[in-house]
């Protein structure tokens, strides 16, 4: 097969052109890419876990062994196999191993349940499925289980640990065989989507663009080969894989810990035992992180740099990291379609406290537009559109909905709401797409919308953001009943039972006779924001 992938929008010619005279798109595959760090740094700890150690030799090894057991089950270039997996060492061997072979990764996350993995391997007509057995009390199994009977295209449940009724990833290390030839400017992988529409949208990137983001996150953190890593958001998301995260860590010869879960009690533990030197967590996990290190038994002094990203830090508690934790901070606003900001980290503390940084790439050419796309003045509040070297021009297979999310001439509607300084950092204003921010958790809320209209007691329903004093918003869920309202109860147990996963469950259900409209005839949602914001805080 030649030409890219089906279903995946390329940048024309004369951009793919200039990015790569510009230097950015280097024509390395993620196979080369740990090839050539494993020739570098050959016996150095690449990855730990709460069970193993590797060396860069020993996962680029165990990568190409991997690849070899697939290709033998029948896993061809350009198969979709949707990967679960928690922060262990078998993610890196699985989506290199993958990588290897051509076949792509579909990055799931830990929380989804049957709705969103059923979805992601139909969708995608995904062959393997990739999990491990348990974790966090969880049978991924049982899921798989469900899985298959659902998704058609599954052939091969893989799963590291205890197979149980299916195969074990273990059983799969092969002698290396012959690899195909691929293509650095086609997709290498998926990351999901925020979203904000009923169905989850797919992010396809490319070798050439990925690494691009890597290499440059490394520089802007000023990575090297001493650095030390913790992953404690779960590894597979955008912000720890990328920004500079796991990926650029290994790109600078450092470090990566996984720890299993993003408490301080664990994550403290790996810090000192490791010396971790730097690491990402959300607004939420920051909080909690500061209030527990104030009277931490372990040794946190190996921290040099704490990144927070994934939905607005507030500058009361940007401002107490440095005293607390002795580290610098570094604000992160980016996403998984591409354009990543960080403050740097020799930014004045003002900057650093008060806005979420600036572009990797003097290539990425950034937009605050009114409601008719043009152009507002520097500091006015406006809409982000972005288009560059590492940002999609299209969401998978997704033509009707790619004709709404990115302009004509390419740039990507970002539904924030930002405001750009004289030094063209930004700042976070608010967001226009229909979605909920739950502390970095992102609902759409079309999706759940959805799920509660298919509930024979429901009439009419709008999902809304509700302030909190800990996560900035959890989700309320305004229904119009029909004749019998039901028990709040009775519809968070139904949305369960749809396979939906929990962060998606409305926090709060209110019952109402009917939705408010604005004049154009559509639910009007910032109206119902106001009204349950209002009556939050009259119960104070
Ligand atoms: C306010 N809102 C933010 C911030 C993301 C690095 C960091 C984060 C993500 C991520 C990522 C925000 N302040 N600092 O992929 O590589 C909201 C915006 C944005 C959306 C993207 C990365 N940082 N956000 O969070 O794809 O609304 O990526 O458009 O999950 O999160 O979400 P996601």
């Amino acid at each position: 097969e030649t030409g890219t992938l089906a279903g995946f929008t390329p940048w024309p010619a004369d951009f793919a052109e200039r990015y790569r005279r510009a230097g950015y798109w280097i024509g390395e595959t993620f196979g080369d890419f740990l090839r050539d760090r494993a020739e570098r740094f050959g016996d150095r700890t690449a990855l730990v876990d709460d069970r193993r150690r590797l060396s860069y030799r020993e996962l680029d090894a165990r990568a190409s062994r991997l690849a070899a057991g697939l290709a033998r089950l029948g896993i061809k270039p350009r198969d979709r196999v949707v990967v679960q997996l928690p922060n262990i060492v078998e993610f890196f061997e699985v989506c290199f191993a993958l990588f290897r072979l051509g076949a792509l990764p579909v990055l799931a996350l830990p929380p989804h349940r049957r709705a969103e993995i059923s979805y992601f391997c139909q969708f995608t007509e995904a062959v393997a499925y990739i999990i491990a057995d348990k974790d966090g009390g969880f049978d991924y199994r049982k899921l798989a289980e469900e899985i298959q009977a659902e998704a058609s295209t599954v052939k091969h449940v893989l799963v590291a640990g205890e197979p149980g009724p299916f195969t074990a990833l273990e059983s799969l290390y092969d002698e290396p065989a012959p690899l195909p030839t691929l293509a650095p400017e086609d997709v290498a992988f998926f990351q999901l989507s925020g979203g904000s529409t009923g169905i989850p949208k797919l992010i396809p990137r490319t070798h050439d663009d990925y690494l691009y983001s890597v290499r440059a996150s490394a520089d802007i953190c000023a990575l090297d080969g001493d650095s030390v890593f913790l992953v404690a958001l779960p590894v597979a998301h955008n912000f720890t894989l990328s920004s500079p995260g796991s990926l650029g860590v290994l790109h600078a010869g450092g470090r990566v810990v996984l720890s299993r879960r993003p408490s301080p009690d664990e994550a403290f533990r790996w810090i000192e035992k490791e010396r971790v030197t730097v690491t990402a967590v959300v607004p939420p996990l920051c909080a909690v992180w500061l209030e527990a290190a104030r009277n931490a038994r372990q040794n946190l002094s190996s921290l040099r740099l704490l990144q927070v990203g994934g939905s607005k830090l507030s500058a009361e508690v940007a401002r107490r990291v440095r005293g607390t934790l002795g580290c610098t901070l570094q604000q992160v606003f980016g996403m998984a379609e591409g354009l990543v900001n960080y403050t740097r980290l020799d930014d004045p503390e003002d900057v650093i406290i008060e806005t979420q940084g600036r572009p990797i790439s003097a290539d990425d050419e950034v937009r605050v537009v009114d409601e008719d796309d043009r152009d507002v003045e520097v500091g006015q509040v406006g809409h982000l559109l972005t288009r560059g070297p590492y940002t999609i021009r299209g969401y998978y297979k997704a033509e009707a909905h790619n004709a709404k999310a990115f302009t004509r001439d390419g740039f990507y509607r970002t539904g924030d709401v930002v405001r750009r300084t004289p030094a063209g950092y930004l700042v976070v204003e608010g967001r226009a797409k229909d979605q909920i921010n739950r502390g970095g958790e992102k609902i759409a809320a079309e999706e759940i919308e959805n799920h509660l209209l298919a509930h024979p007691a429901v009439r009419d329903v709008a999902l809304v953001a509700m302030p909190d004093a800990f996560l900035g918003e959890r989700s309320c869920a305004v229904v119009v009943p029909r004749e019998t309202p039901p028990a709040p109860r009775e519809l968070t147990t139904f949305l369960r039972e749809r396979g939906l996963a929990a962060y998606k469950i409305p926090d709060r259900i209110e019952l109402t006779g009917d939705l408010p409209k604005t004049n154009v005839g559509k639910v009007d949602k910032q109206a119902l924001r106001r009204w349950i914001a209002d009556k939050i805080a009259q119960k104070g």
